[in-house]
C-alpha cells in the first residue's frame, strides 16, 4: 500500500518538508483556490505538481477533490459547460500524470461535526458529532421545524434544555464547527445564507439526487476510461441524511447501486473507513471485501459510535472498525491485482484525520488534519501493514 498525506496547498500550515518527515511519499491535494465549476488549467496543475516534486521525492498522487459543482448535484439548467469543464480538468490532470480523482456527491455540506475539540482521555482533542448538538443546531438555531420528527424525545428534551443555557459564543462555535467541513473552500455560511442554500434543494429526494449522480457518471466515466483515470467517490460523512438533504453514498446498497450504474473500473470508490464506520449497519471490512476490485483510494481512520447516534473520532487502531482486518483485505486485493498482471496494483491510502496532540494544540491546522496526530495514525497503520506483509515465520507449522 502506498502511504500518502493530505496537503491543502501553499496555505496549509503544514509544509511539504514536514510531510517528508512523516515518511509518506504521495501527496493528496487539490487546487483549492480555483472556484468550483471552473477548469483547472494545465500550467497551474503542472506548477503545483513541480512544487511538490521538488521536495524530498514527494509526488502528487491523488486529487482530492475535483469538486462537483452544486448545480450538477441539483441537476439545474443546462449543465453542458460544467461537464465540459470537468472533463477538461481531467484531461489536464492526466496530461500531468495525475490519474486518481476523489470527489463527493454530498449536497451542500461535506463532512459535518458539531465539535472540533472534544477532549480525548489522556489529553488531546478529537472531532465529534453529537446528536443533541445537531438537534440544537437545526431545530433551535436554523429553525428547521421538520427536523424535530427525526430525533427521539430524549434528545429533543436534552437539546431544549441545553439550548436554553447556551451563550452567544456557544452558538457561534456550534455554527463554526458545523461549517468547518466545507472542503477546502474558504467561504462559510451564516445561518441566513445556509437557509437560502438549503432552499435551493427544496423537494430534492434520494431518487432525484441519484438520477443527477447517474448523469454525472455517464458524462464523466467514459472520459476517465479513455484517459486511464480512476474516479473514486467519497462516502457521505456522516452516512445519513443531514439538514433534510438526501445522501446517497452511505451504505453497502448505495455503493452497489453506484458501481452498477456505470459498470466500469474507472467508476470506483474511496474506501473511507471513518465515514462508512459511523453507520450502525455498515460492516466496513465486509464492504471493503465486497467492492475490493473497485477501491481506488483509501482513507483509514476509526470512530466510536454511541447508542444515540453520536460518534467521536477514535485513534486509528481503536474505535469500532477492525483496522487490522480491513488492511488485510486491502493487501489481499493488491495481491489479486498483481497476480492478474496489473502494473499499478498499489492502493494509495492516507491516514485520515487525527487527534490534535502535543504541539498540534494551538497550531491552527485544518480541523481533523494536524501533524502529530496524523503522523501517529500513519505510524500505527504502517506497523500493521508491515506486520501483515511479512511471510509467516513457521509457514505450515502452526497448530
Ligand atoms: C474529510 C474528507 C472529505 C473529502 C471529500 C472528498 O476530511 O475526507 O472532505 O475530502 O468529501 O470529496
Amino acid at each position: 500500500m502506498r502511504e500518502s498525506w493530505r496537503w491543502f496547498g501553499p496555505l496549509d500550515k503544514i509544509s511539504l518538508p514536514e510531510i517528508v518527515q512523516t515518511g509518506a511519499s504521495g501527496i493528496v491535494t487539490a487546487l483549492h483556490e480555483i472556484p468550483y465549476g471552473e477548469v483547472w488549467p494545465r500550467e497551474v496543475i503542472a506548477a503545483r505538481s513541480a512544487q511538490i516534486a521538488a521536495v524530498g521525492g514527494l509526488q502528487w498522487a491523488v486529487v482530492e477533490s475535483l469538486p462537483v459543482d452544486e448545480r450538477i448535484k441539483r441537476g439545474e439548467g443546462d449543465l453542458s459547460q460544467l461537464f465540459a469543464n470537468y472533463r477538461q480538468s481531467m484531461a489536464n490532470l492526466a496530461a500531468c500524470g495525475i490519474r486518481t480523482i476523489c470527489y463527493n456527491f454530498m449536497p451542500l455540506l461535506d463532512w459535518t461535526r458539531t465539535r472540533l475539540d472534544a477532549p480525548v482521555a489522556g489529553g488531546g482533542t478529537a472531532l465529534r458529532f453529537d446528536q443533541t448538538e445537531m438537534a440544537i443546531f437545526e431545530i433551535f438555531m436554523l429553525g428547521r421545524e421538520a427536523a424535530a420528527n427525526t430525533y427521539s424525545s430524549d434528545i429533543l428534551a436534552a437539546a431544549s434544555a441545553q439550548f436554553e443555557a447556551m451563550t452567544k459564543d456557544d452558538k457561534d462555535t456550534l455554527l463554526a464547527s458545523i461549517m468547518a467541513g466545507l472542503p477546502g473552500a474558504y467561504d462559510r455560511y451564516s445561518l441566513a445564507e445556509l437557509r437560502r442554500a438549503l432552499d435551493l434543494y427544496q423537494g430534492m429526494d434520494h431518487a432525484a439526487l441519484r438520477a443527477n449522480h447517474h448523469r454525472f457518471l455517464t458524462e464523466i466515466i467514459p472520459t476517465a476510461a479513455e484517459l486511464g483515470m480512476r474516479m473514486c467517490v467519497h462516502p457521505d460523512d456522516p452516512p445519513r441524511d443531514i439538514l433534510g438533504l438526501p445522501r446517497i453514498v452511505s451504505t453497502k446498497a448505495d455503493i452497489a447501486w453506484l458501481l452498477d450504474a456505470v459498470d466500469e473500473s474507472a467508476n470506483g470508490v474511496t474506501l473511507c473507513s471513518g465515514s462508512l464506520g459511523a453507520h450502525p449497519d455498515n460492516d466496513v471490512p465486509q464492504i471493503a471485501r465486497q467492492f475490493a476490485h473497485r477501491i481506488n483510494f483509501a482513507h483509514l481512520r476509526n470512530v466510536s459510535k454511541e447508542p444515540d447516534g453520536s460518534f467521536q473520532e477514535a485513534a486509528h487502531l481503536a474505535g469500532d472498525t477492525d483496522m487490522v482486518a480491513l488492511i488485510r483485505i486491502l493487501l489481499d486485493e493488491e495481491q489479486r491485482r498483481k497476480q492478474a498482471g496489473s502494473l499499478d496494483c498499489d492502493i494509495v491510502f492516507r491516514p485520515d484525520h487525527g487527534h490534535e496532540l502535543l504541539s498540534d494544540i494551538g497550531r491552527g491546522t485544518h480541523p481533523g488534519y494536524p501533524l502529530v496526530g496524523r503522523m501517529r495514525g500513519l505510524a500505527e497503520l504502517r506497523g500493521v501493514i508491515h506486520a501483515l506483509s511479512q511471510k509467516p515465520l513457521f509457514h505450515g507449522q502452526q497448530g
